[in-house]
């Protein structure tokens, strides 16, 4: 298993000066960075690409859906739309160098329709996901699908249902994150709810129960390690944690996170708690 980071412990935005972190944190072992994408235009990634490259860094991205983008919408001008949004998501991805993108992108967050999953919306996103395959393989990227809590999401909460999912779109690049704060809520049993996702697993946001610093909290990182090890998970540990600091505005943790845990301290304290459950 590798350890990673998310931007967003930072900001939601990245800027190309948020390159100046990399060399820091592959001092400090840490072999991913996590790249958030909401409109792929946004992203210079030639300039991230060489900053990943220089500091012999790995780029994964999140992909989360801006307004207006929804692949399992009942208008079908909407899920047309979506299809070529996702396409752009990957062809950034493989723009960065970025093998893998995770997130919540069956729809977005918040898309909260009043009624249970429909038979027409799994259709579609099923559709929608084995259309995007081609783009999927001609970028040689994996798409890691992540179930969210119920007040992200109606549409997919629990790693059962992924897996349903999964099984459905049945394309070898199409696979699971798993986000330790969102299972803490939905799942019975975190650790457990791992064991049948097997091979589908392809990338573990992992984060505290309040998105603060791993270990802290409630979430049991000791007993999911030792599932991940007993599947032979060997993805990421992508750390998912939002920090306070007033250079970081644009950070949700400028809003709720603890005062005392710095960006940086989720991301080195985080690093050293995840090293030593991994032995
Ligand atoms: C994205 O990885 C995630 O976990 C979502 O909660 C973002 O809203
Ligand atoms: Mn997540």
């Amino acid at each position: 298993m590798k350890i990673g980071v998310s931007a967003f412990a930072w900001t939601s935005e990245l800027k190309p000066l948020h390159t100046s972190l990399f060399p820091a944190l592959r001092a400090q072992g840490i072999e991913g960075f996590e790249v958030p994408m909401f409109d792929p235009a946004k992203i210079d990634a030639s300039v991230l690409r060489r900053a990943f490259a220089a500091n012999n860094i790995e780029c994964t991205v999140c992909a989360i859906l801006p307004a207006g983008i929804n692949p399992i919408s009942p208008d079908a001008a909407v899920r047309k739309h979506s299809l070529a949004h996702l396409t752009r998501c990957v062809e950034t991805c493989a723009e960065l160098g970025a093998h893998l993108m995770a997130g919540p992108v069956y729809a977005p967050i918040a898309y909260l329709p009043g009624h249970r999953r429909q038979q027409d919306e799994w259709n579609w996103a099923v559709e929608c996901f084995q259309s995007l395959g081609e783009v999927l393989d001609a970028n040689r990227v994996t798409l890691a699908l992540e179930p969210v809590n119920r007040s992200e999401s109606f549409f997919l909460n629990t790693a059962a249902e992924a897996n349903s999912l999964c099984a459905a779109i049945d394309h070898p690049r199409v696979g699971i994150t798993i986000d330790t704060f969102h299972a803490n809520i939905e799942e019975k049993n975190l650790a457990e709810s791992l064991r049948p996702l097997a091979k589908r697993l392809k990338h573990i946001h992992a984060s505290e129960n309040d998105r603060g610093l791993l270990g802290s909290g409630h979430v049991d990182f000791p007993a999911i390690v030792n599932v991940l090890k007993e599947i032979d998970y060997n993805g990421y540990l992508m750390i998912e944690g939002f920090g306070y600091s007033e250079k970081e505005p644009d950070a949700l943790g400028a809003i709720y996170a603890d005062p005392s845990v710095s960006p940086e301290d989720i991301a080195f304290k985080g690093a050293t708690y995840l090293r030593t459950l991994l032995g």
